[in-house]
């Protein structure tokens, strides 16, 4: 399972078409297998990290735990792939896209998002819809409103090893901001992204599985993080800023 990498995240929105100008529904994160073989993914939580991206209000203060606890991540929200480890299987060279809505995007987006291979359907938020072609990632943990927006400001992003649920720590932030923490030996990709070249202090991942991050020109620039090819191979030194570049969109492939 450690070779499944984060290969792209596309959070930063479209830019203003046919009378939207904040439109995000569009995000998706694709997973790549970098291995020889065959990797089953059942199981697989994947989730978004506490803490700002960013001085995004004047004078708000780095919150996140990368510094106080190192040891652990600390999630936001948190989603499993369905079913036991075989029932998902990722080939040798092949992408997995997760999908915030399995729908086509257009006219708001290029993104058609109707091939991906999950969404994030919210049920409990009644506000969501539920794309019957894409199938569903189970809610783990979630914090998030109506549907599984990430910040356009830039989301941290982690993926875990399947485990027991009893293994994640509940801790909250103030007295109603509930987080599931897991250990950094769960993780098994990252990918730290914040608002600018200047939010280095915010970051959100220890050191330990993100050593850099990632940033876009702007909020609804249309630009997506994908990880930088060395010989047509998506490279990984656990170290985001070398390891990713801004380019545009390109779910269902490298
Ligand atoms: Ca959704
Ligand atoms: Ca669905
Ligand atoms: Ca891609």
């Amino acid at each position: 399972m450690g070779n499944v990498l984060i290969e792209e995240l596309f959070y930063a929105g479209s830019p203003p078409a046919a009378g939207s100008d904040h439109y995000n529904a569009d995000q998706f994160i694709e997973l790549y297998n970098i291995a020889a073989e065959p990797v089953a993914l059942g199981g697989l939580l994947i989730g978004d990290v506490y803490g700002l991206a960013g001085e995004i209000n004047p004078g708000s203060d780095p919150d996140s735990f990368a510094a106080s606890d190192p040891e652990r991540v600390y999630f936001e929200n948190l989603w499993r792939i369905p079913g036991d480890p075989e029932d998902v299987v990722l080939y040798p060279g092949e992408t997995l896209v997760i999908a915030q809505d399995g729908t086509n995007h257009q006219p708001f987006s290029g993104i058609d998002s109707t091939g991906a291979d999950f969404e994030a359907y919210v049920e409990s938020s009644g506000n969501d819809e539920d794309y019957p072609l894409v199938a569903n990632l189970e809610s783990v943990h979630y914090t998030a409103g109506y549907d599984w927006l990430m910040t356009v400001f830039g989301p941290s992003v982690a993926l875990l090893e399947p485990g027991s649920e009893a293994e994640l720590e509940d801790s909250s932030v103030g007295s109603w901001w509930e987080l599931k923490s897991a250990p950094v030996a769960r993780v098994i990709d990252a990918l730290d992204s914040l608002m600018d070249a200047d939010s280095g202090a915010y970051k959100r991942l220890p050191e330990s599985v993100d050593a850099g991050f990632v940033y876009v020109s702007d909020t609804y620039s249309g630009e997506s993080v994908r990880r930088r090819l060395v010989d047509d191979v998506p490279t990984d030194t656990n170290n985001s800023s070398e390891d990713f570049e801004v380019g545009s969109p390109k779910p269902y492939g490298l």
